[in-house]
């Protein structure tokens, strides 16, 4: 069948049953095309939490279709893709952060969203990418864990040096691999243009960067900055709508390793087929999805700066 004809099937089987099509930045065009929502993953899973719809297909990664069964029990959350993971999400457990926390008894747990609900249950508040720094700031301990993302990690220690952050040693496998020499290149050959990118970067490539921000952060600043040129250091997924809303801007990809192989999974054929038998369902047990709510539940309660 053509891509064109699946994309019609899906969104009339969508209508029938009622489901609510999300998709995060970094998923393929055709399936961003036919979502009735783009975010990142904290958007998303309120958006889910918020509609009137009872099926919420989340085309993403397990975690965040998690994050929305935590926010939004009473709805049916579906993952096209089972196998869809987060290989930084799955860098910690909650047991390996239940021995860290035994050694620092009084430091205070923040966790990415990038994480599973057992984790997040086990952590005092969580943050993403758009808010690690404010979540960083609002926290009364002196000490903080700050887990999975050492990248991200280090970047709040860096804005928050009146605090001992201590970070877990995990990192996204395609933010990671970003180098210098790529993103050097990259100015040289369009000294023009600006460079955003995301904390999940290593340091030394944020240390090159004129804004940091996460993907809703990449949006707002392509839109509102007059720079005609950007180099983009995110996964690339985010290109569809920097590109849709920037018409006249030109945004440039400094490495081809920007891709994450579990957001590619996801093709029209599974979305099509999840709907059909909306399945695999995700949902999580009771007990962990109080206490990772109440993590999550503190995050928002957090003023943004
Ligand atoms: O939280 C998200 O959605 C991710 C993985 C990236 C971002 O910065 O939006
Ligand atoms: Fe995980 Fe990185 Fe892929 Fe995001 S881009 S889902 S952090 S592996």
């Amino acid at each position: 069948m053509n891509q064109d004809k699946l994309q019609q099937q899906i969104k009339q089987l969508a209508a029938e049953k009622n489901a609510l099509l999300i998709a995060h930045n970094y998923e393929r065009d055709e399936i961003q095309e036919i979502a009735d929502i783009t975010g990142d993953s904290l958007a998303l899973s309120i958006e889910a939490k918020n509609t009137d719809k009872q099926v919420i297909v989340f085309c993403g990664v397990h975690f965040m279709a998690e994050s929305a069964a935590i926010l939004a029990p009473d709805k049916i959350v579906v993952l096209p893709r089972a196998d869809a993971g987060c290989p930084m999400a799955d860098m910690v457990t909650a047991d390996g952060l239940k021995t860290l926390k035994k050694q620092h008894p009084d430091a205070t747990v923040v966790t990415y969203v990038n994480s599973s609900a057992a984790v997040k249950a086990e952590s005092d508040i969580c943050c993403t990418s758009s808010n690690a720094v404010s979540v960083a700031r609002s926290v009364k301990a002196k000490k903080l864990l700050l887990v999975p993302d050492r990248n991200l990690g280090r970047y709040i220690a860096s804005q928050v040096p009146e605090k001992e952050c201590i970070c877990w040693d995990g990192y996204c496998p395609t933010h990671d691999q970003l180098k210098v020499a790529e993103i050097k290149q990259a100015k040289a050959e369009n000294p023009d243009a600006l460079f955003m990118v995301h904390p999940e970067c290593q340091p030394e490539i944020l240390e090159l960067a004129d804004h940091i921000c996460s993907t809703s952060g990449m949006y707002e600043f392509a839109a509102k900055t007059p720079a005609e040129k950007f180099i983009v250091g995110t996964e690339n997924g985010i290109l569809w709508r920097l590109r849709k809303e920037n018409p006249t801007k030109q945004f440039i990809m400094p490495s081809q390793c920007l891709v994450c192989p579990d957001m590619k999974l996801t093709r029209l054929e599974d979305v099509l087929q999840c709907l059909e038998t909306l399945e695999p369902r995700i949902t999580v047990a009771e007990d962990i999805r109080i206490k990772a709510k109440q993590a999550l539940d503190k995050m928002l309660a957090v003023p943004r700066d």
